[in-house]
């Protein structure tokens, strides 16, 4: 099966592709724009944001809306985080929390696939971690160079291979090829 996928990020498409492998689900990108409502909750985000796309496009469309949680911070950046990764960039969230020894954070990836006419579905993925004190590493993306999953203590920009076992959006993706049957 083919599934449209609208993102900007290449490199979530890239990661959806490694996880799916050789299972029979196809991954073609669309590039739309699509407004974006203002919500805290990323699963409300990529909800509408796959109803708009389908009704839109007249296919079954996923979108993905993640977000960077920080304990300390009381979730920011949340649902704002591509804004506060364009704008304060890695350093900025770094200074922000020079001071904080509660260095907690999650990531959650939240995956809606909807259907024009059908009611839209979303599959939610955590993963608990904490932030590290400077900037690490090359691979990977985003917030990658300063997120360390629980129970490591490498960056994932500097273990990608442990990214590609536990991160949010493999979680969430598991959730959705269960739920395709595939
Ligand atoms: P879309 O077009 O799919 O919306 P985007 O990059 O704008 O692409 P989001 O709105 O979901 O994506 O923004 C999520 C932000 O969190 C963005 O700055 C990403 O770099 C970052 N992010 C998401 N997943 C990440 C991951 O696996 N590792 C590191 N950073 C991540």
């Amino acid at each position: 099966m083919k599934l449209y996928f609208a993102t900007s990020n290449k490199h979530k498409i890239e990661e959806f592709r490694e996880f799916l492998g050789s299972r029979k689900i196809e991954i073609e990108p669309i590039d739309m724009e699509i407004p974006e409502i203002r919500h805290t909750d990323v699963s409300k985000v990529a909800l509408e944001k796959a109803k708009y796309a389908a009704e839109k496009t007249g296919k079954a469309v996923i979108v993905e809306d993640s977000g960077l949680y920080i304990d300390a911070l009381k979730g920011f950046p949340g649902a704002y985080s591509a804004f506060a990764w364009k704008t304060i960039g890695l350093k900025g969230i770094l200074n922000l929390m020079r001071d904080e020894e509660n260095r907690s954070a999650k990531f959650i990836s939240a995956i809606a696939i909807a259907e024009p006419g059908a009611e839209p579905k979303v599959f939610v993925g955590e993963e608990k971690g904490t932030l590290s004190s400077d900037v690490r590493g090359t691979e990977g993306f985003g917030y990658d160079p300063i997120f360390i999953s629980e129970g490591y203590s490498k960056t994932h920009a500097e273990d990608i291979e442990t990214k590609r076992k536990v991160s949010h959006r493999v979680s969430a993706l598991k959730k959705l090829v269960e739920f395709l049957g595939k």
